[in-house]
């Protein structure tokens, strides 16, 4: 099973892109695609869309085209809660130590790294970043 994760601008500004894509090699998730991405402000907009009418989505969406990210496409068994367990609570006071979001999470919104929560929205994210990709 595959899931999309993105290695979030803060993680990739304070140089901890190297060391979290490790962590998933070490949680037994393969590359299937990898790409450094740098979002416009539209490009995040339509990226977290669900969240349009929530009140951080101008912070957040400013925060995702802050600074280079890394999109990725992961393989792994149970992949997607695979993943989310990996990466801990949204918040990072939440986060279960040991997670990725408790050892890099700044904040809420600065928060490292995402994850696809479902398959439906797996599907999307990875065609949002690999479109026309003939993934192997
Ligand atoms: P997650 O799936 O854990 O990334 O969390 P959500 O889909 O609920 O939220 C998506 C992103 O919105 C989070 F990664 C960070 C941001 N967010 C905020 O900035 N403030 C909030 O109160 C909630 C989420």
């Amino acid at each position: 099973m595959r899931t999309l994760t993105i290695v979030k601008p803060d993680a990739v500004a304070a140089g901890k892109a190297g060391a979290i894509l490790a962590r998933l090699e070490a949680e037994g998730f393969r590359f299937v695609a990898l790409r450094l991405i740098r979002l416009t402000k539209q490009e995040a907009e339509g990226f977290y869309a669900v969240h349009r009418e929530r009140p951080f989505f101008g912070s957040l969406t400013d925060f995702m085209s802050s600074g280079p990210a890394i999109a990725a496409v992961v393989e792994r068994e149970d992949a997607i809660s695979a993943l989310r367990r990996l990466m801990g609570a949204t918040n990072p006071e939440q986060a279960e130590a040991g997670t990725i979001r408790a050892a890099y999470a700044a904040s809420i919104e600065r928060n490292a790294i995402h994850g696809s929560d479902a398959p439906e929205t797996a599907a999307f994210e990875i065609g949002y970043f690999f479109p026309g990709v003939d993934l192997p």
